[in-house]
């Protein structure tokens, strides 16, 4: 049996991406499975670093239960991040560059030296140098902001941009701070890293188990993005965002009128 088209449909996605316009879910017609959606999303990376990006991270996604109930899935997903997508704290973005952006309080890691395949994850404070409260900017190709499990790894889990703020080290406990996310100085969503798997640390353990039975392992000095705590809020034109996490900081990003 011929199995989907990987190539091309990485480049239905690709240019959905490039020109800022929707497609159609493509899994169920084209027999994507969760594998061949991850060959999908590794070739629709491949196209950016084919440009000229790098590789600088990955996030994971659906960790918390407000993201599952959000969008209807409820697996744990991860993507890759490149240096094209990062903006600078308080830096801004054009909606326009986007097809229905949204914005999600997260939390970051900067990564140490991590563990060789095999070898046992060591404490979380070697593997981790320092966190930081972030920003994800979610970007879903498909219309109405619509997708199955398959569809949404295929689409690099509708990474689009982020944002990390100021880096401290590794604080004792990650697993009970307060997350706010404010638009134009008002509160849109409340929560707490508890929604995290519980732990954000934990989100670690399943991007390197995750990402490893892709063959994929995450390296030092790349960002890690924990997933969001809480439910994503349409980002407007004009919009000031901003993200605090308890005794990590602010982070923010503005939205061009
Ligand atoms: C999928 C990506 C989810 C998170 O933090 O949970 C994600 C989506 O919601 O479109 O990034
Ligand atoms: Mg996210």
């Amino acid at each position: 049996m011929i199995g989907p088209d990987i190539a091309g449909i990485a480049e239905k996605l690709g240019a959905a991406a490039d020109s800022a316009t929707a497609i159609p879910q493509l899994a169920a017609e084209t027999g994507l499975d969760v594998d061949a959606a991850y060959a999908v999303q590794t070739a629709l990376v491949q196209r950016r670093l084919d440009r000229g990006e790098r590789l600088v991270g990955l996030k994971m996604g659906l960790t918390s239960k407000a993201k599952m109930a959000q969008v209807g899935v409820d697996e744990v997903i991860w993507g890759r991040l490149t240096d094209v997508m990062r903006v600078p704290d308080g830096g801004s973005v054009d909606v326009s560059d986007f097809i229905h952006p949204r914005v999600e309080p997260e939390v970051a890691f900067l990564l140490d030296r991590l563990p060789e395949p095999g070898e046992p994850v060591g404490a979380f404070t070697d593997a981790v140098r320092a966190v930081a409260p972030a920003i994800e900017l979610i970007d879903s190709r498909y219309a109405n902001f619509t997708f199955s499990l398959p569809d949404v790894i295929a689409d690099n889990t509708s990474a689009a941009a982020f944002v990390i703020g100021p880096w401290s080290p590794v604080p004792d406990g990650l697993d009970n701070l307060g997350v706010l996310l404010e638009i134009d100085g008002r509160v849109a969503q409340v929560g707490s890293t508890a929604a995290i798997l519980g732990d954000p640390r934990r989100a670690l353990d399943e991007g390197i188990r995750l990402a490893g039975r892709h063959g994929v392992r995450l390296r030092e000095g790349w960002v890690f993005l924990a997933g969001a705590a809480t439910a994503a809020v349409p980002l407007r034109p004009g919009a000031h965002v901003r993200a605090v996490v308890e005794k990590l900081g602010t982070v923010s990003l503005k939205a061009a009128a």
